[in-house]
């Protein structure tokens, strides 16, 4: 397969006005009827009178030009385009295709879930329902007609306002929607099925009324209330923060089973995974429900950020994905704790992007060559790019960046543009020129912020010298200095904020955080007027994407998490005590683990003035993959080791705290799902964790008798991975239990079986062969997949880096019998493997092998070879 390049970007020689389509749809034959409106585009050079329409897997009925049928000599019909040797400037084109829903296992396209009958275009689905200009920055007026058995497909959904609905002859019955916007074929969707409703009404701010619906299955019916309220409460919040009105009469979610991601925006009709609606206490997690909170959010905000305003091409996908990722978060943040929002930011960055930014599949947040675009939904683009967007805002405050992107969304309403349109905004608006700063979307890695300090104690000066440094990363091996936000605040001896007062300040600082600006490769900041040594805060809020290196005493780390008022800082610093501590237990288990850290975890568990839920952040480790990237060489069992001895310290040396804090946070509410409620039982379950890694009969009774008679799915889901952790086969029963109250309900399968993938139990690799035999497990519903193979893989290092090879063998197998059935999935599977180089040799060679067996099948989807090929370059 050959790379598309973003400099090789052309606008389109041809636009379609107009589209209106007919669908005959059934799940093993639909009839796609397409006429299309063509005009040449003046904005584009003139090509040679043809015209190429994207098309794969259609099998073509008819071809009308202007009405005419067009000859086989008129044309030429490719695996993958269709081409038409003469067009005029403006045409009328008419096709009849025939698409098989029920084999589409890709779910891309037209598909079938479960009963249902529905679409998924993004990135280039369109190309699989009918022959067309598949493009983003191609945008038209869609009409849809769908006909169908009216037993079987009772709804009959489309983007847009509904036209009519009509009786046909033979028990058939057609639903006409008309979507008034200008759109690129990506945001098309249809829907058929036998659905029920929940509806709702939401009042806009200039007085229009919304309907709002949400369609299921029946039996799913009573577990829509909290998707409902989410999207009310985002809608609300996008008109009073961004000033964005909704545009249609009508927004419509669909819940389907079988989905590749979270959600997708089609304009007015939104599909979800079911993951992402359906919730009830008794069977969705707290993480759940704020799951749904975000994506739902997240989805809506598309409405403006995506749909109103699109991408002129997939490499500008950072536009919509990055500004509404971080929309997203300033929702969660002010619907919930901003700390706490700001914390699960960070980790997640951390967790996943950092370790992308530095392995093989590294790319700048606007990519600049793909081989397969669905491979760049990355962290990368979705959440580097928020980051982006958030250090944009940070460096010109809240009011400025409201002006720009009320800019932007006047602007460019209606159009597909680019990241550098966003950015013109923000520098026109702000007076600002931000050349620099779009190095950010160019260049891909980390940066490292490697700081040193000292204190003058005659002149009362402190001076930070500060240097920054990218590492090289596929194909760009030098790397440009970056234009970054760096919030800091510095603690005195009392924990008090002290001003940060620079030379050359004309007014007096206020004590608290000043956000300075690092633009060379070395910065020296000079703060007068301090007496004593200060504490330095940095990064505040995590001011900017970057590793940041400093040595820290334990005290100076004790005291921030004692002190900063920075929920950021304070968490960073006790992951920084924590990483530290575990670091060293992996090099020599011996080591001791110092009283004044665990005396610090003592007072946070005791702090009244903190919330719950911060307090259970602080006392939640860096995960072993985390720590794994800190080494270089990962010794998988040592960092498992060294996780298990410092629980089991804490579990002791806190036994009493973390006892009563397990006490006082049993739940009053158990079914409520506020962020206080959450908070509580977020540090209950943690407590629960760390006294479990003590043996003793009292607290393992106790994880029993939380796992038999909580109300809640957060609570007994937490007892039921302690107890298959810990229990050996006395985890058994339980899951034997858990499985036979929910073999109904696939969504809590789906915990089930992700229980058993991700616990450090031996044996693990070989009980996640086993469950694949399972009745309940296919390899054609991607949720089942993530929740078993996704589990032991990407959540599970110390099974699946097993020293025997037995995790690399089982990925490779599934991957291989994945790959024909949905590419996407597979080449998602493969990203734990990509880290292979930093394993030691043994386990290097185990990957290796792997991954070219993997490349060694000859028919390898586009998605999968990219990932495998990079993998091993
Ligand atoms: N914009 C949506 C992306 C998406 C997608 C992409 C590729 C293949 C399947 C997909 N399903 C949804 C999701 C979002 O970011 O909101
Ligand atoms: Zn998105």
């Amino acid at each position: 397969p050959h790379p598309v390049r973003l400099a090789d970007y052309r606008p389109p020689e041809f636009l379609i006005e107009r589209v209106d389509l007919t669908f005959e749809l059934d799940e093993q034959v639909t009839t796609v009827h397409a006429l299309l409106e063509f005009s040449r585009n003046p904005a584009a050079t003139r090509g040679d009178g043809s015209l190429t329409l994207d098309g794969e897997q259609l099998e073509l009925i008819e071809l009308k030009l202007a009405g005419q049928t067009l000859t086989p000599a008129e044309y030429q019909l490719e695996a993958e385009a269709l081409r038409i040797h003469r067009v005029p400037d403006r045409f009328q084109l008419e096709t009849q295709v025939r698409i098989h829903p029920n084999r589409n296992t890709a779910l891309e396209g037209l598909y079938q879930s479960g009963p249902m009958l529905c679409t998924q275009c993004e990135a280039e689905g369109f190309r699989k329902i009918t022959f067309f200009l598949d493009r983003p920055d191609v945008l038209s007026r869609f009409r849809t007609t769908l006909i169908a058995d009216q037993d079987r497909f009772p709804v009959l959904l489309a983007n847009g306002n509904l036209v009519s609905e009509t009786r046909l002859p033979a028990g058939r019955h057609q639903v006409i929607w008309d979507d008034p916007f200008p759109k690129p074929c990506y945001l098309f969707a249809l829907i058929g099925g036998d659905l029920s409703v929940v509806e709702d009404q939401f009042r806009t701010c200039s007085g229009r009324d919304i309907g709002l619906r949400i369609f299921v299955e029946p039996h799913n019916l009573d577990r829509c209330g909290h998707a409902m309220q989410a999207l009310k409460k985002a809608m609300r919040w996008d008109e009073e923060r961004f000033g964005r009105e909704y545009d249609l009469d009508l927004y419509m979610i669909v819940a389907v089973s079988h989905f590749n991601m979270g959600a997708m925006e089609n304009k007015g009709l939104n599909v979800f995974n079911d993951k992402f609606v359906l919730a009830s206490p008794d069977t969705a997690t707290d993480e759940d429900f704020q799951g749904i909170e975000s994506v739902i959010a997240h989805e809506y905000f598309h409405n403006w950020t995506g749909n109103r305003i699109t991408c002129r091409d997939w490499f500008q996908l950072s536009l919509k994905e990055g500004f509404t990722v971080y929309r997203d978060q300033e929702f969660s943040a002010e619907v919930g704790s901003r700390d706490v929002q700001r914390i699960a930011d960070a980790r997640f960055l951390r967790n996943h992007q950092f370790p992308e930014d530095a392995g093989p599949m590294a790319h700048p947040v606007r990519p600049d060559s793909y081989i397969e675009i669905n491979n760049f939904y990355t962290p990368t683009v979705y959440n580097k790019g928020a980051e982006l967007v958030r250090m944009q805002a940070c460096l010109l405050g809240p009011e400025l960046f409201r002006r720009a992107t009320d800019r932007y969304f006047e602007r460019h309403d209606g159009q597909a543009v680019t990241t550098d349109d966003f950015v013109r905004c923000i520098e026109e608006v702000s007076g600002r020129d931000l050349a620099q700063f779009r190095r950010w979307y160019a260049q891909a890695g980390t940066p490292y912020l490697d700081i040193e300090a000292d204190h003058d104690a005659t002149r009362h000066l402190y001076r930070l010298r500060i240097r920054q440094w990218t590492p090289p990363t596929p194909g760009q091996p030098v790397k440009e200095p970056l234009h970054l936000p760096f919030a800091l605040g510095l603690l005195d001896d009392q924990g008090r904020e002290c001003p940060v007062r620079l030379e050359g300040d004309v007014q007096d600082q206020p004590a608290g955080t000043r956000v300075l600006e690092l633009r060379e490769l070395e910065t020296e900041i000079c703060v007068l007027g301090l007496r004593t040594r200060p504490v330095p805060s940095m990064l505040r809020g995590f001011s900017a994407p970057v590793k940041l290196r400093y040595a820290f005493t334990n005290a100076d780390l004790i005291h921030l998490m004692r002190y900063d008022r920075d929920g950021f800082c304070r968490w960073d610093a006790a992951q920084r005590l924590q990483e530290r501590l575990l670091l060293r237990l992996t090099q020599d288990p011996t080591t001791l683990i110092p009283d004044d850290v665990v005396a610090a975890f003592r007072d946070a568990l005791r702090d009244p003035a903190t919330d719950p839920a911060l307090i259970a952040e602080l006392l939640t480790f860096p995960s072993e993959s985390y720590l794994a990237d800190q080494l270089d060489v990962v010794d998988v069992d040592g960092i498992h080791r060294a996780h298990r001895q410092l629980a089991s310290h804490l579990g002791t040396h806190l036994n009493d705290d973390l006892m009563a804090a397990y006490a006082h946070n049993q739940d009053p509410a158990p079914t409520e799902v506020t962020p206080r409620a959450i908070g509580r039982r977020r540090l209950k379950n943690r407590a629960l964790a760390l006294l479990m890694a003590v043996d003793g009969a009292k607290v393992f009774n106790l994880c029993q008798t939380q796992f038999e008679t909580a109300d809640n799915m957060t609570d007994t889901l937490a007892a039921l991975r302690l107890l298959v952790d810990h229990g050996g086969a006395a985890g058994d029963a339980p899951l034997q239990r858990f499985y036979e109250r929910w073999s109904q309900v696939p969504l809590v399968i789906d915990k089930w079986f992700s229980v058993q993938a991700s616990s450090c139990r031996e044996g693990t690799v070989e009980r996640v062969r086993g469950l694949m035999a399972h009745p309940d497990f296919s390899l054609r519903n991607p949720n089942r997949v993530r929740s078993l193979i996704g589990a032991l893989c990407h959540a599970n290092s110390v099974q699946f880096h097993a020293a025997d090879g037995s995790g690399y063998r089982l990925l490779s197998d599934v991957v291989l019998e994945l790959d024909p059935l949905n590419p996407q999935i597979a080449a998602r599977l493969l990203k734990p493997i990509l880290s292979w180089r930093r394993y030691d040799a043994g386990r290097q060679a185990q990957m290796r092998r792997e991954l070219a067996r993997v490349l060694e099948t000859g028919e390898l989807s586009a998605d999968v070879y990219e990932v495998a090929s990079k993998a091993l370059d």
